[in-house]
């Protein structure tokens, strides 16, 4: 496979700052040389140059211009890359998303396919300037791609049909946001539906509809998916997270699929990791995500 890099070095959708040295992190914790060694053809194609224009939103939402700034340089640039295979967007806050999701959205409707979402994340980014209390545009770009109202002209894609949109790993969502989803009918899968069915049959359900649908999917992983211990390198850690095992089997699983359209790694914040444990963790993760195996993985030392 041809795999582009695009970096993101967005952080004005996050509470605090540190996520803009994310695709950094990312690179030098070997993002490219591990995605090589699988034996894909990696383009590092830079970080992206946002675009900034005047805009304003009704309701609660932080610094819009810089998130629509960057968001549509990268559906741009992500729209491009997907026309030569598959694209991981080194982030940058979730709120890349926006942009991220939205070349998905035009790259499947080009060729005439649906586009399945995987949101692997503690949090279900279902607000809109609305209902959000925070005001951040991280916690957001979910509602903005299944087409609920109060982003008008920030960017232009086909929206998801909120069925569409598979939600794992879920453990704090804000109450407008359970109403909004359980009237839109997405598939929220929290940690509770984990615990008790196992990861990888949550899993195997979602990739199946999929799978029947004849889709694409896009992936987006927020560092907050994973057990704070396990990755301390984000601003947003929830206790109760998946652990690296799990992690991997739901990345192992997804390129099992071979569905795999694009992948976000995102809210890596290096500022608040242990030694660069987090940036690491998610290198492996992609890694899994595109057919490394545990035969290919040497024996570190301890
Ligand atoms: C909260 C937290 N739901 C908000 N969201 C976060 O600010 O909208 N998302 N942290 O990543
Ligand atoms: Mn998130
Ligand atoms: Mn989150
Ligand atoms: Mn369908």
């Amino acid at each position: 496979r041809t795999i582009s890099l695009i970096g993101a070095p967005l952080e004005e959708g996050a509470g605090g700052q540190g996520c803009s040295m994310g695709p950094k992190a990312l690179r030098i914790a070997g993002i490219a040389e591990a995605l090589a060694a699988i034996g894909h053809t990696v383009n590092d194609l830079g970080d992206v140059t946002a675009q900034y224009n005047a805009l304003t939103l009704s309701g609660r939402a932080h610094n819009v211009v810089e998130v629509t700034g960057l968001a549509r340089a990268l559906a741009d640039a992500g729209e491009a890359a997907l026309q030569k295979g598959t694209a991981v967007y080194l982030g940058g806050d979730h709120a890349l998303s926006f942009g991220s999701v939205a070349a998905a959205l035009r790259h499947a409707e080009r060729i005439g396919k649906p586009l399945h979402v995987l949101w692997l994340d503690a949090h279900a980014d279902f607000n809109t300037p609305q209902t959000s209390e925070s005001g951040n545009m991280h916690g957001m770009p979910a509602a903005f791609f299944c087409g609920e109202p109060g982003f008008d002209g920030m960017l232009d894609c086909p929206k998801l049909p909120a069925r569409h949109f598979h939600l794992v790993g879920a453990r704090s969502i804000d109450p407008a946001e359970v109403d909004l989803l359980e009237a839109r009918g997405a598939d929220v899968n929290d940690m509770a539906e984990i615990d008790e069915f196992g990861i990888g049959a949550v899993l195997r359900r979602i990739l199946s509809e999929v799978e029947a649908d004849d889709a694409l999917l896009h992936v987006s992983l927020d560092v907050d998916f994973i057990e704070p211990d396990l990755a301390p390198g984000v601003g947003t850690t929830v206790p109760g997270g998946a652990t690296v095992r799990e992690a991997h089997l739901v990345m192992e699983l997804i390129n099992r699929s071979n569905r795999l359209l694009s992948l976000d790694l995102v809210e890596l914040n290096p500022f608040l990791d242990d030694r660069g444990k987090s940036a690491r963790l998610m290198v492996e993760l992609a890694a899994s995500g595109f057919g490394k195996r545990i035969f290919d993985r040497p024996t570190q030392p301890a």
